[in-house]
């Protein structure tokens, strides 16, 4: 999910050291590109009731050049290598440490340190070998080491061009790997420590941890007699048998799992290749791939095709907002044109409803038609409901049905929301949503007025504070302002979603009403004078699912005049903001 992992990189520098710090080692798994690095960034397992993640990336030289096709011997230049860093970067968030080979000259050495410590890289490691160094796996390469003096001076001049303290430089030494022993790392190991290195790495292709261990001793005593004590890094490639949080025992600090992904998608891929030629078809590779849907998922493309779906929809849907009705408290003019700060109430929805991206604004007029004239919003497309003095809501809504057919949001004119409720409601994908709100129950005693309640299937659901907003959708199952307040589980907002289906089976119920309902309907006394929660119940009643999307902050009702100055107040300090949590 490309998007969803991002980090500034100072933030991404540190998180490396904290996690030591607070979890006493890191488990590093190598990246070698973005996918490689989703990878690496998702995998979570659970373990005796806990999850279990990698807390960061090996920029490995070895899979970067072999990605390439290349072989590891200091190939691929630093501008490649800080390509390919910057590809993971992009679509992560954990920390990176970055395989710096022997650094190359010393001049080279300083301008890498100060691209990857910009980046917002944690840690570069050199090796103590000479220009151009071989793979330390290949038991038969030639391994020439540097002189430790030569080296000691290129960490120090590494650490100088550095712009932050977080960065660390790190020296891996390649004693065993060359054969030299535990006592030449030891010599080395003092040297690099003395010239101010941040860790060090002791490198083997033993498979067993032995030497390593051995070192680790004789390192604990350097340390405690220098009273310093750098990282501790290793790579247990070959001595894989001891796990990481034995490792941490021993005293290692980070543990870098350095080209498992790569060695794992070249065995799958050659399996496949192989595979489609001698079936002469895909249907056998099959196993060795993974389905599309799960690549689609890693690289973000379902939120592609979500951000997708709400815009065509936003480009075809209407927000109807009915301003027919005559209200007792504001009989002077219609309630759309109350003003909140100077700003009449529809004017404040339409720059709502613009920030999600809808266009269609209708406004269906009556009491009081002519005032509109002075809104001179020319988007807005106006609607007559004639009969607006025998008639209610439902009636106006449908004065509009030659804009609602592609889907529609109703908004009362009396309310201010924000645009993440209308975003969240325009995004579900269920056919006919309201949103529903039950915070009334905390401040009832304040309430002078029936309210639209809802009763719903689930009863109203207990929230937990969560940093991030749930979008939580119930099922409706009656509505009206006479529903008991006890049992009532949630209060109408006054904003409803309806899809293109749900707009069709609107309009089929409406007509269906309109000729065949007699007598009351619902809580009104005629179906011309229905309510919405009247319409509605009608919908649900006929056993169509009307569903409520819980909000609780992010939307008032300018109810009467005290409500225009908490409006304006709130309006004033944002509190009507985003944070519908
Ligand atoms: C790498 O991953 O490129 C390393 C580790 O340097 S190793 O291949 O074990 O040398
Ligand atoms: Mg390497």
């Amino acid at each position: 999910m490309s998007l969803r992992f991002n980090a500034n990189p100072d933030e991404r520098r540190s998180k490396l050291i904290h996690t030591i710090h607070q979890n006493g080692f890191v488990r590093i798994i190598e990246a070698h590109n973005g996918l490689s690095a989703l990878v690496g960034e998702t995998a979570s397992v659970e373990y005796k009731g806990q999850t279990i993640t990698y807390d960061g990336f090996w920029e490995s030289s070895l899979t970067d050049s072999a990605s390439k096709g290349l072989p590891d011997a200091e190939i691929v230049g630093n501008p490649s290598r800080i390509h390919t860093i910057n590809e993971i970067l992009s679509v992560t968030s954990k920390p990176m440490i970055v395989d710096g080979d022997t650094g190359g000259s010393d001049v080279q050495f300083e301008y890498f340190v100060r691209d990857l410590d910009r980046l917002g890289v944690s840690a570069v490691i050199i090796e103590d070998k000479v220009f151009p160094k071989r793979n330390s796996l290949d038991a038969s390469a030639n391994q020439t080491l540097e002189d430790p003096d030569s080296f000691a001076r290129k960490i120090a001049r590494g650490r100088d061009a550095r712009t932050t303290d977080v960065f660390m430089v790190i020296a891996r030494l390649e004693s065993l790997i060359a054969g030299l022993g535990v006592e030449d790392a030891i010599l080395r190991a003092k040297k690099y420590i003395e010239a101010g290195v941040d860790g060090i790495m002791i490198h083997s292709k033993q498979d067993t941890p032995d030497e390593v261990l051995s070192f680790v001793s004789l390192f604990d005593e350097l340390c405690k007699e220098i009273d310093n004590r750098p990282v501790l890094v290793c790579v247990p490639t070959t001595y894989n048998l001891i796990t990481d949080v034995e490792l941490a025992k021993y005293g290692f600090d980070v543990i870098i799992h350095a080209n498992h992904l790569l060695r794992a998608s070249h065995k799958a891929m050659l399996e496949t290749a192989e595979s489609i030629l001698s079936s002469d078809r895909g249907f056998e590779s099959e196993p060795w791939c993974a389905p599309l849907p799960k690549i689609f998922n890693q690289v973000g493309f379902d939120q592609v095709k979500s951000k997708d779906r709400e815009a065509s929809k936003t480009q075809q849907i209407s927000v109807v907002i009915p301003a027919a009705g005559k209200d007792p408290i504001f009989s002077m003019l219609p309630k759309s044109l109350i003003e909140i700060n100077g700003k009449p109430i529809l004017k404040h929805q339409i720059e709502t409803i613009r920030k999600v991206g809808i266009n269609q604004i209708v406004v269906i007029k009556g009491h009081e038609a002519n005032q509109f004239e002075q809104f001179d919003d020319n988007q807005v497309i106006y609607c007559d409901n004639k009969e607006y003095s025998e008639t209610h809501s439902v009636h106006s809504l449908f004065c509009a049905s030659d804009y609602i057919k592609k889907g529609f949001v109703l908004a009362f004119s009396d309310i201010l929301f924000t645009d993440d409720i209308l975003r969240w409601l325009v995004d579900t994908e269920e056919d006919i949503v309201l949103a529903v709100d039950n915070s009334y129950r905390y401040h009832k005693h304040e309430i002078d007025k029936n309210l639209d309640l809802v009763v719903t299937r689930e009863g109203r659901t207990r929230h937990h504070r969560s940093l991030f907003p749930v979008k939580r959708k119930v099922e409706i199952i009656s509505m009206g302002k006479n529903v008991a307040i006890e049992k009532a589980n949630y209060e109408f907002t006054g904003l409803a979603y309806f899809s293109a289906e749900g707009a069709r089976i609107a309009n089929k119920i409406y007509s269906d009403c309109v000729n065949n309902a007699n007598g009351s309907f619902y809580e009104s006394d005629s179906f011309a004078k229905a309510t919405i929660s009247d319409f509605v119940q009608e919908i649900i009643n006929r056993g169509f699912s009307v569903y409520g999307l819980e909000v609780y902050k992010g939307w008032m009702e300018v109810h009467n005049h005290s409500d225009v100055d908490i409006a304006a107040k709130e309006l004033q300090s944002s509190l009507l903001g985003t944070d519908n949590d």
